[in-house]
C-alpha cells in the first residue's frame, strides 16, 4: 500500500494519523497544504475541506478518527484494548481529547484577557479529570500504548509553546497528568510528528492572531 498524507504543518488531526502510521511502521510521504487557499484536487477530496486526508494507494479517507480507525484495523499492533468495554471507553476519552482541542482553540483565540483565562482553566478542569481517571502511567493503559496516548500527544505540544509564553497553571499539582506529559514527548512517533520548525511556526501563527495570546507574546519579546 502507498499512504500520501494531506497534511498542513500545525493541524494536531495530522499529528494524530502521522502518529499512527509510525507506530503501525507504515511509511508514507506528506503534501502539505495552504488551507488559507485550499487547492481544488483537496476540496473535491476533502468534503469539509479540512486536513488530514490520507490517501491509500490514491483512494481518499477523510476524518483523523475514521482514518485512524482504519489503519488500526489494517495493521498491527492494534491502539485498541482487547476488551470491548474498554475500548469503548477509550473512544469516549478520544473524544475528550477533541473537546480539549476545542478547548486550546478557544484559548488561543479569546479576544479578552479574562475570557482567555476562562479558557485556561477550563482546559485544567479537563486535565484535572484526566488525572482523576488516569491509571498506573507511563501511558493511559499503563505500559500499552493506546489510541488515547495518540489523541493526546499534539495536546501537550501546544502546552510546550503555551508554556513558553506564561505559566498558566495547566498541569500544577498534576503529577499523574504531567508524567504521561514526558513519556508522550519522549515516544519517537509522537517526537516526528510534527515538523522540526513546528515550535517556531507555531508561535508564529499565534503572535499574528489578534488575539489576548498575540498580545502576550508581543509583550513578551
Ligand atoms: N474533525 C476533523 C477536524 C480537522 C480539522 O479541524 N482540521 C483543520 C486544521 S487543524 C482544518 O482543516 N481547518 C480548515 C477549515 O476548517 O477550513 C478531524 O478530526 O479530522
Amino acid at each position: 500500500m502507498r499512504y500520501t498524507l494531506v497534511s498542513h504543518k500545525l493541524c494536531p488531526y495530522v499529528q494524530r494519523v502521522a502518529i499512527t502510521l509510525a507506530e503501525k511502521r507504515l511509511p508514507f510521504e506528506r503534501i502539505d497544504i495552504d488551507l488559507a487557499k485550499k487547492p481544488d484536487w483537496f476540496l473535491r477530496i476533502s468534503p469539509m475541506g479540512k486536513t488530514p486526508v490520507l490517501l491509500v494507494d490514491g483512494e481518499a479517507i477523510f476524518e483523523s478518527a475514521a482514518i485512524c480507525e482504519y489503519l488500526d484495523e489494517c495493521a498491527v499492533p492494534t491502539l485498541h484494548p482487547d476488551d470491548a468495554l474498554r475500548r469503548a471507553r477509550d473512544r469516549g476519552w478520544m473524544e475528550f481529547g477533541s473537546s480539549m482541542l476545542n478547548a486550546i482553540g478557544a484559548f488561543y483565540s479569546a479576544a479578552s484577557e479574562s475570557a482567555m483565562l476562562e479558557w485556561a482553566q477550563e482546559i485544567r478542569r479537563k486535565f484535572q479529570q484526566l488525572e482523576a481517571a488516569f491509571e498506573s502511567g507511563p501511558y493511559f493503559h499503563g505500559e500499552q500504548f493506546s489510541m488515547v496516548d495518540v489523541m493526546f500527544g499534539p495536546v501537550f505540544r501546544y502546552l510546550d509553546v503555551f508554556d513558553d509564553i506564561a505559566d498558566f497553571g495547566f498541569l500544577t499539582q498534576l503529577p499523574k497528568v504531567s508524567a504521561w506529559r514526558v513519556a508522550l514527548c519522549e515516544r519517537a512517533s509522537i517526537r516526528y510528528a510534527a515538523p522540526p520548525d513546528y515550535r517556531i511556526a507555531l508561535r508564529n501563527f499565534l503572535l499574528a492572531r489578534g488575539s489576548a495570546l498575540s498580545a502576550r507574546i508581543a509583550a513578551a519579546m
